[in-house]
């Protein structure tokens, strides 16, 4: 099955896939097919070296939708966003020589980098967004992944009606992707609470399940087989594929 076949028969059978109520879909056999046929040909034939397309200010979609869980309510995210995150770091621990947190003001001054590129959400929606952050690998630079790390594993503020955070994972190769970023912005405005304050990953080489929103820690690991369902991600334990490269 070639990608773009791939892509366009995901969106169309998962019209509602990654609201709650989409989870009707893991019992459809037709979708599971689909996302799980391809996984190593798509791997193998287009990995992600490549490089996501990006586009021109022009394109950008200025209202870009919003989707996922609803945007966390609990005490402890009201008052970071009360504090304009002044109280926030970002943890990056786990297999990794040197842990470290990274506050607003300490990932403000590494290099930032932005990119205009395209969110492919299974919902069967897209949408062109300029992001702006850092780049993930200049995080790993600095905490250094022990040969063990054969994963990243992004811990989210939110939570299903059921308690359940939200969580994703990359492999290392993705982490290192130059377009890999953990973004503090979009659309040239401070990234809002609904898309993911303070920072949240963008990955434009994948589906947009992975782009986990509100990161409050990025662990490293040599598995996440104990983590949650042990999938690798919040939608993956529900039946999405762990590769979502596009
Ligand atoms: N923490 C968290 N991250 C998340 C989600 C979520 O529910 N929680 N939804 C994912 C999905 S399915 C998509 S398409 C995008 C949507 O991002 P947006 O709401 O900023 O458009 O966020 C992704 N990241
Ligand atoms: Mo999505």
């Amino acid at each position: 099955m070639n990608r773009k076949l791939f892509l366009a028969s995901t969106m169309s059978s998962a019209l509602v896939a990654c609201s709650p109520i989409g989870t009707a879909l893991n019992n459809n056999a037709e979708f599971h097919k689909l996302l799980s046929a391809p996984q190593g040909l798509d791997h193998a034939i287009i990995g992600t070296r490549g490089l996501a397309r990006e586009y021109r200010d022009a394109d950008v979609m200025r209202d870009f939708p919003l989707t996922g869980l609803p945007t966390p309510t609990d005490s402890s995210y009201a008052e970071l966003l009360a504090s304009h995150f002044a109280g926030y770091a970002l943890i990056v621990d786990g297999a990794v020589a040197n842990p470290q947190k990274f506050s607003l003001d300490r990932l403000a001054k590494m290099q930032r980098v932005a990119q205009i590129t395209r969110h492919d959400c299974v919902e069967g929606w897209s949408a062109v967004g300029k992001w702006a952050g850092v780049r993930l690998r200049d995080v790993l630079a600095v905490v250094r992944p022990l040969p063990t790390a054969r994963f990243a594993i992004f811990h989210c503020m939110d939570r299903d009606d059921q308690g359940t955070p939200y969580y994703e994972s990359l492999d290392m190769h993705e982490a290192m992707h130059p377009q890999a970023l953990l973004a503090t912005s979009l659309n040239d405005a401070p990234l809002t609470a609904d898309h993911g304050a303070p920072v949240r990953l963008k990955v434009p080489t994948q589906l947009g399940y992975k782009s986990a929103k509100w990161v409050a820690r990025i662990e490293f690991a040599a598995t996440f087989a104990s983590l949650y369902g042990g999938k690798g991600g919040y939608w993956e334990d529900q039946g999405y594929e762990w590769y979502a490269g596009i």
